[in-house]
């Protein structure tokens, strides 16, 4: 028994509770480190590794895929919800205190509810504040602006007041709306900075400014490495070509872990998870599922090119096993005690240099530090992965 599983996951590891891919969290509750990554959900996609741009049409860039395995089984819009609020007076009911003017020369005054700030002479006013967080972890920041101005309207995540932007949105120009954009904190204390225009008297409003943790390991990408949305099978298309997602910051160990995915490869002879030739998912030249656990390789008897399948390697101290579709096919007996600092890739085999990259459809990743099978049976595990 995984320590400190909740009791659904108790009654799902029975298969008594209603499958769904979100009873997978249950693994996760005592708090092991962890993947979940569902790119059949576009609430969890976004365009831009920002992830100031949702998945909305088919073909569009996948650059930011959350990782859920945190969230308890909550939505996206359901775990904001329960986290607490991290930047103090970000919706100006009644003044804009604890707000200071960053930079250039200007003012910020309360507004009906909102914060103006405006130029008094020709430079850029900003306002800031600080927040406090975690180095290293997720957070998303959301900001409303009704009023943007031409000639200059920003905001961004830095790591001093008016300076040290690490995370810069830019201008965001003459386009009132509302704001989001994913970041990693680079320190213990981080600033929220709003930009208005340059010329004397001119001025933006904002509002509803707030910053919530969204931690996990997110998978991200840039540029034309980006897979895309395809709406017709509800997932995500990968080119074969240079098409993966980066899973910075986690470590296959030494000892129990696990590595899953639910994908449809179009070519033989391609990974389609795997952080090096120590830890992946994939299939070889004659389409069977392989799979490789430190100095063990496992392979599947059934073949998986062009359809959709499910493998679980499954790895203990003396013991590695590949279930396709909830069914082991493979058992390897030596001890795979191989672990590995390389970030695993999705569609590829990662680390610095991603390659064997995958063509096909991927619907969901999953992988943690510690053994299914010590906590539910593979063709459960299987059911789970495959619930709406
Ligand atoms: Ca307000
Ligand atoms: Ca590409």
């Amino acid at each position: 028994m995984l320590p400190g599983l909740s009791a659904a996951g108790v009654m799902m590891a029975g298969g008594k509770k209603d499958p769904a891919f979100k009873n997978l969290a249950a693994l996760f509750a005592g708090g092991a480190d962890g993947i979940m990554i569902d790119l059949t959900d576009k609430s969890t996609l976004f365009s831009d590794a920002n992830g100031t741009f949702p998945v909305v049409n088919n073909a569009d860039w996948v650059g930011l895929a959350l990782d859920q395995h945190k969230w308890g089984g909550k939505t996206l819009a359901e775990y904001r919800a329960s986290q607490p609020e991290l930047v103090a007076n970000g919706s100006f009911d009644t003044d804009v205190s604890g707000w200071n003017l960053a930079g250039a020369s200007g003012t910020i005054t309360w507004q009906s509810g909102r914060m103006r700030v405006t130029a008094t002479t020709n430079s850029t006013p900003g306002a800031s504040r600080a927040f406090t967080c975690v180095v290293g972890r997720w957070y998303e920041l959301s900001i409303d602006i009704p009023i943007a101005h031409s000639n200059y309207t920003g905001y961004n995540i830095g790591t001093g007041p008016a300076s040290g932007n690490t995370y810069t949105s830019g201008n965001i120009g003459n386009a009132p709306g509302s704001y989001k954009r994913f970041f990693k904190a680079t320190s213990t204390t981080q600033y929220v900075i709003v930009y208005g225009p340059g010329v004397g008297g001119q001025y933006i409003e904002v509002d509803n400014i707030s910053i919530k943790e969204i931690d996990g390991n997110h998978a991200t990408q840039t540029s034309t490495a980006r897979p895309t949305w395809a709406s017709a099978t509800n997932d995500v298309l990968f080119d074969g070509s240079n098409d993966c997602l980066s899973l910075v910051g986690f470590d296959f160990p030494s000892g129990d872990c696990f590595l899953s995915s639910w994908a449809k490869p179009t070519t033989s002879n391609r990974h389609i998870v795997g952080a090096d030739s120590q830890f992946r998912i994939g299939q070889d030249t004659a389409n069977r599922v392989f799979a490789v656990a430190g100095s063990s390789v496992l392979y599947s008897t059934s073949t998986t090119l062009n359809v959709y399948k499910t493998a679980l390697l499954d790895k203990q101290t003396a013991k590695a096993e590949l279930a396709v579709d909830g069914v082991i096919e493979a058992t390897a007996a030596s001890p795979p005690s191989t672990a590995t600092t390389n970030d695993p890739a999705i569609g590829a085999v990662g680390g610095a240099t991603p390659s064997g990259f995958l063509p096909g459809n991927i619907k969901r990743i999953v992988a943690g530090k510690f053994r299914v099978q010590d906590t539910m049976t593979a063709a459960d595990f299987h059911a789970n992965l495959i619930a709406a």
